[in-house]
């Protein structure tokens, strides 16, 4: 007898619906839930990968404790007992600092580990914090905090109803979107470039590029001077701060800042035409519903917080900020601004190289060399794989195998955890409740849809993990009885549906749990069932529509007014107008390139490569480069090449193609799976190499700590 269940697939941003059809205890098929009112049936190759999973013969069911050269299995009170114990024993002897904690990315797509994590790092009392933050979005938080109050509250793209686009250093239609929740991207691009027009400027002619209306190569690293040209254009031009006039401060110090960088000093530096600045800054102004985005490219290079700062600048200036069809801000069903705090920068250094904490953690471009520095001693890494996923991926490896003891959350025995003392793997997401906390935050229509686990098992999810931990953590230091401890075993019992009713209840379209707080329901769609509670949600399993994206200011935001000119940016310019005079953009050598990375559909950072329905197909760690290279340096498309950093070298197959701008060439990230001691067959046996042994940690942005993974200066030779 066959079942059907619907859930919310939580691989990446998108939060598509899936309905899965579920045979004596398997799951069979795995199909886009065409009554999602959100991905309207939409999905991607990797939906189907959750399946693969689920029922990876590789995925570890059982703790797992290093034993001489091998593992062995132990059981679940043993394995956190040891590992409360030792990490007592490390902050004991070496002071609380000594610990340190590295959280990844998958985190965040998961419900329960969203809950406790937060509790587990503020028991950890430790200043070395990392996360995959600073390998991506950091700079767009450090906007958020110091332009709008919260280092949450970020600005989406409201593509649905926007008829002009300008797109930077983002490839959606192959990541599905980031700071973009917004499944079925294709669709809705495609929408905007039939009743209007997209621009994408990127070094790489993308998927998303071949679907826009135009395509404009840019010099990595150098968008921030395109940005500031665009900012002076406009001043010209004549902006308009349109409803947000009356709450906004600091416009006045724009023009200033902005008059030394001219649509010829970008040009320069750019490769864009100066013409296309002038261009572009008129079409911002005049269409009434447009909107300028930029991602991941824009983040991990030099001028990364410049570059998320001049975005919001830009909307602003051409009256798109917080209006509909320009940038504007979710109001998801169960207030995400509660997760964190609003969010500090600088209030501590890193003690190698002084890089700044921002919202409690340093860039992970300083965790190698913290743990050399003897700075850092133990090591808790929940759901990340930094060998593959951050500068010098080697040089993490061998700090990470020097310390005196590293326990790791996670399923899998991979290139980070083969490094762990101890190896505490979760239950499979199929296993655990969904609700996407972070993505309605920045999703481009307001949703809600609960996801019940689908499989019971004895396994636990990585909340009960992390407040397992917790809990022992807190008895060891301050006794059984404490009330610190009484209020973590409070928490470890609470189940986390019991929070997510309460999120909703209190949230903006719930009534209170008592029923005392007025009801404000944000949209009529929602019908008859409102209020929200988490009975309503079990009673839609595809999810409910809370309606397109309103404005926020001045009511619904963190605080009323906006700042367009912080401090902390406006004294960053000065770096910004230093550089482009400092270096000269001629190539030295024959052989000299820069490297970008890319994203691939069927893949999911570092993590994924195990999933056999992901790896048919022909070799995908490929070095693309534009045919004049290729042919300058005597490499033909499927040869080998190696590429050589300040850092490491790589030899990969090179795949010719006049979708690279000359100069630049282009691996994806997340590949290098040939280490030694790991458990994972399928990803092994296509290992590819690791773009990340030839990514720099000495090159970060200076003004968040974020990492340059774009823009990496190499030398490239045939093999
Ligand atoms: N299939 C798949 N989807 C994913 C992921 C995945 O691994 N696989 N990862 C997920 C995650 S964690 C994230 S954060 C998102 C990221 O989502 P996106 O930001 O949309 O994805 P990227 O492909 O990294 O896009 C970066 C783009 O920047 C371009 N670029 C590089 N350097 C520069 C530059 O200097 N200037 C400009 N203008 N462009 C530049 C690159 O060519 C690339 O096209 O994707 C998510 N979705
Ligand atoms: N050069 C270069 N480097 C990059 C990027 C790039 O574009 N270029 N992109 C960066 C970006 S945007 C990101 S987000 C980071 C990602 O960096 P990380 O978060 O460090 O790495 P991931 O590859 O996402 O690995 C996720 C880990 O979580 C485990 N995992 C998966 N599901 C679960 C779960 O449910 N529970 C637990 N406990 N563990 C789980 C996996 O086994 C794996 O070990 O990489 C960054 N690195
Ligand atoms: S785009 Fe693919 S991976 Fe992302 S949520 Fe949708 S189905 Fe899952
Ligand atoms: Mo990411």
């Amino acid at each position: 007898m066959s079942q059907t269940h619907f859930r919310t697939c939580n691989l990446c941003e998108a939060m598509c619906g899936v309905k899965m059809t579920v045979d004596s205890g398997k799951v069979t098929r795995i199909e886009g839930d065409r009554h999602d009112p959100f991905s309207r049936g939409h999905i991607c190759p990797k939906a189907p990968a959750l399946a693969d999973l689920h029922d990876d013969p590789d995925r570890l069911r059982k703790p797992l404790r290093k034993s001489g050269d091998g593992w062995t299995e132990v059981e679940w009170d043993e394995a956190l007992d040891e590992a409360a114990r030792r990490l007592l024993a490390v902050q004991t002897q070496h002071g609380r600092h000594a610990v340190g904690a590295y959280i990844g990315n998958p985190t965040v797509h998961n419900l329960p580990a969203l809950v406790a994590g937060p509790e587990l790092l503020r028991g950890l009392r430790t200043k070395h914090r990392f996360s995959a933050t600073s390998v991506d979005q950091l700079p767009h938080m450090v906007v958020a905090h110091a332009m709008f109050g919260h280092q949450l509250f970020m600005p989406v793209p409201d593509i649905d109803r926007c008829d002009y686009m300008v797109m930077l250093g983002a490839n959606p239609l192959v990541s599905n979107g980031s700071i973009m929740t917004a499944p079925d991207f294709r669709k809705r691009f495609r929408a905007i470039t039939e009743r209007g027009e997209t621009v994408v400027i990127d070094p790489r002619r993308t998927e998303t590029a071949k679907d826009a209306s135009r395509h404009l190569f840019i010099r990595p690293g150098t968008d921030a001077y395109f940005l500031f040209a665009l900012v002076r254009e406009v001043l010209h031009q004549g902006a308009d701060l349109g409803r947000l006039e009356s709450v906004i401060d600091g416009a006045e110090k724009l023009g200033p800042l902005a008059e030394p960088f001219t649509a010829e000093r970008a040009e320069r530096a750019t490769g864009i035409a100066a013409s296309e600045v002038e261009a572009i800054a008129g079409k911002l102004l005049h269409h009434k519903r447009a909107v300028i985005y930029g991602r991941m490219g824009v983040c991990t290079q030099r001028f990364g917080g410049l570059n998320a700062w001049l975005l919001v600048v830009i909307n602003a200036l051409t009256r798109h900020l917080d209006e509909p069809g320009g940038a504007m801000f979710a109001r998801p069903a169960i207030p995400a601004l509660d997760l964190t705090g609003p969010g500090h920068f600088g209030r501590w250094r890193s003690s190698v190289r002084d890089l700044p904490e921002f919202g409690g953690e340093l860039p992970v471009s300083a965790l190698a060399e913290e743990i050399e520095a003897g700075a850092i001693r133990a090591m808790v890494t929940v759901s990340g794989n930094p060998v593959l996923s951050t500068p010098n991926g080697a040089a993490v490896d061998r700090a990470l195998s020097k310390l005196d003891f590293m326990v790791s959350v996670d399923p899998y025995l991979n290139e980070t955890t083969r490094n762990a003392d101890l190896i505490l793997p979760p239950c499979s997401p199929l296993e655990r409740p969904h609700y996407d906390l972070v993505f309605h935050a920045l999703a481009i229509r307001n949703t809600a849809k609960y996801s019940p686990p689908l499989f019971e098992t004895d396994a636990p999810h990585d909340g009960q993990i992390l407040s397992g931990l917790l809990r022992r953590l807190l008895q060891g230091r301050h006794g059984r009885l404490d009330p610190r401890t009484l209020k973590a075993r409070a928490m470890e019992a609470m189940p986390v549906e019991r929070l997510v009713d309460l999120g909703l209840r209190f949230g903006p379209y719930g009534k209170g749990a008592l029923g005392v707080k007025p009801a404000k329901l944000g949209n009529k769609q929602l019908g008859p069932k409102g209020p929200l509670s988490l009975d309503v949600l079990k009673d839609h399993p595809h999810g409910v529509d809370l309606g397109p994206l309103q404005p926020a200011f001045p009511d619904h935001a963190p605080r009323p007014r906006i700042d367009l000119a912080p401090v902390v940016f406006v004294q960053d310019v000065e770096r910004l107008d230093h550089a482009d005079r400092a270096s000269d953009n001629g190539a030295t050598s024959n052989g000299q390139m820069t490297l970008i990375g890319r994203r691939q559909l069927r893949n999911n950072n570092s993590w994924m490569h195990n999933a056999p329905s992901l790896m048919r197909g022909r070799e995908r760690c490929t070095l693309l480069m534009h045919p004049d290279d290729a042919e300058r340096l005597g490499i033909k498309s499927g040869a080998q090449a190696e590429v050589t950093s300040r850092i490491g070298n790589v030899t990969a197959q090179v795949a010719v193609s006049d979708e690279m701008m000359p100069g630049v060439v282009s691996l994806p990230h997340g590949f290098g799976h040939h280490r030694k001691g790991t458990r994972l067959g399928v990803a092994e046996a296509n290992s590819g190499v690791s773009v990340n042994d030839l990514t720099d940690p000495a090159a970060v942005d200076e003004l968040t700590g974020n990492a340059v993974l774009n823009g990496v200066p190499v030398e490239v030779a045939p093999a």
